[in-house]
């Protein structure tokens, strides 16, 4: 009977689909490079790293694949979370992804707890991994750290990610560089499950920009630029304000030279000079040009500026989706239908295959 009402659940979001753009990225689905996942978790607010290192890949692939991007709410609650900022937070990221140029008509955009198939398969997937190997992730080493309590939830984080890639059964996951570890022990659950229980999952691959995979903290140019980071100079938050984003890049520590050149050792100047690069289109050798005979001060300055003026658009955007919060909820919920069409599938399947009814 489930099944029944399952297929027919299925029915319904394919004729939703049908009145919907997204259908004709699905109807041509011949021609779609593959499918792609992947999320940001709601811990704080999208920061610059966070745009640069995956959210502006994701709008560069909305053409070409058949993509699944969500705002990993559960993923959150590995930390403590206010649950009224967590509610706020999750709509304002939703209007964040849009804001930076993901169009909900050409993707699946959702909200991961919409979708209860994430927590299903989760499920299963945790009772087919070595705890060893989720010990050994090097996420979990630095966020357990000088903790006193370390929950269960912070070490199965790379489960539930799993979970997310797998439901949609993707071919690839475009994320920063720090989540590569992630993905290669998705790879070998999907070998674990598939030896189990018969082949139902391919594994998939990282998709890693070539520049900008890890923008750095301003305040400690060593550590990743985090939106969790108690250091909020250390991060440029897409929604600072420009008086804040201007004191924050003024402020950035970088060593004692002066001469704006381009030196992976120098940890500090390699980072501003990258997202001016990323940001600009320029290349390293063209911003060393342009600041000839100038100093590390004038790069902030002129940093400064390009952030301003890329995020101004983006926040007057953001202004404007959360002045209407039933337009995103409906958004919401689109999303969450076209995103369950195949969270359902794979999930029946993987049930089928496990033997659980
Ligand atoms: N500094 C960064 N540079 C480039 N890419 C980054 N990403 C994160 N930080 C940078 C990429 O952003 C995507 C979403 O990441 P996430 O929110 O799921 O988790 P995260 O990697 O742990 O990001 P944060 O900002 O550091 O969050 P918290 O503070 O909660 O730990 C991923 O593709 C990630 O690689």
């Amino acid at each position: 009977m489930s099944f029944t009402m399952g297929h027919r659940r299925t029915n319904m979001i394919l004729d939703f689909r049908a009145n919907h753009c997204y259908v004709d990225g699905m109807k041509n689905n011949q021609a779609k490079k593959g499918t792609v996942l992947s999320g940001s978790t709601t811990s704080g607010d999208l920061t610059l790293g966070n745009y640069i290192g995956a959210v502006s890949q994701w709008t560069k692939m909305t053409e070409d694949y058949d993509a699944y991007f969500m705002v990993a709410n559960l993923h959150s609650l590995t930390d403590h979370q206010d649950p009224k900022e967590l509610r706020e937070r999750t709509l304002s990221f939703y209007a964040q992804y849009i804001a930076l140029g993901l169009d909900p008509a050409k993707c699946a955009l959702f909200v991961q707890s919409m979708v209860p198939e994430h927590a299903e398969l989760n499920w299963v997937l945790t009772n087919i991994t070595p705890i060893g190997q989720l010990e050994r992730m090097t996420q979990f080493k630095d966020k357990s750290e000088n903790k006193k309590q370390i929950n269960a939830g912070l070490l199965m984080y790379p489960v539930l990610m799993a979970a997310d890639i797998l439901l949609y059964r993707a071919d690839f996951v475009p994320v920063g560089q720090d989540q590569k570890q992630h993905i290669e022990l998705c790879r070998d659950m999907v070998k674990y499950f598939n030896n189990r229980f018969g082949d139902v999952f391919k594994e998939p691959a990282p998709l890693i920009a070539p520049k900008g995979a890890k923008i750095m903290s301003l305040a400690d140019p060593t550590k990743k630029m985090s939106k969790s980071d108690p250091d909020k100079n250390g991060m440029i938050s897409i929604l600072d304000d420009p008086k804040v984003l201007e004191k924050k890049l003024k402020r950035a520590v970088t060593d004692s030279g002066t001469v704006v050149k381009y030196d992976e050792n120098s940890a500090g100047i390699a980072n501003l000079m990258t997202i001016y690069s990323v940001l600009t289109g320029k290349s390293y050798a063209e911003i060393e040009k342009d600041f000839e005979g100038k100093m590390y001060g004038h790069l902030k300055v002129g940093l400064a500026e390009v952030v301003i003026e890329t995020l101004k658009p983006v926040q007057a955007k953001h202004r404007e989706l959360m002045a209407n919060r039933d337009h995103l909820a409906s958004l919401m919920k689109q999303g969450a239908e076209a995103a369950r069409a195949k969270a359902s599938e794979t999930l029946r399947l993987v049930y089928d295959h496990a033997g659980i009814l």
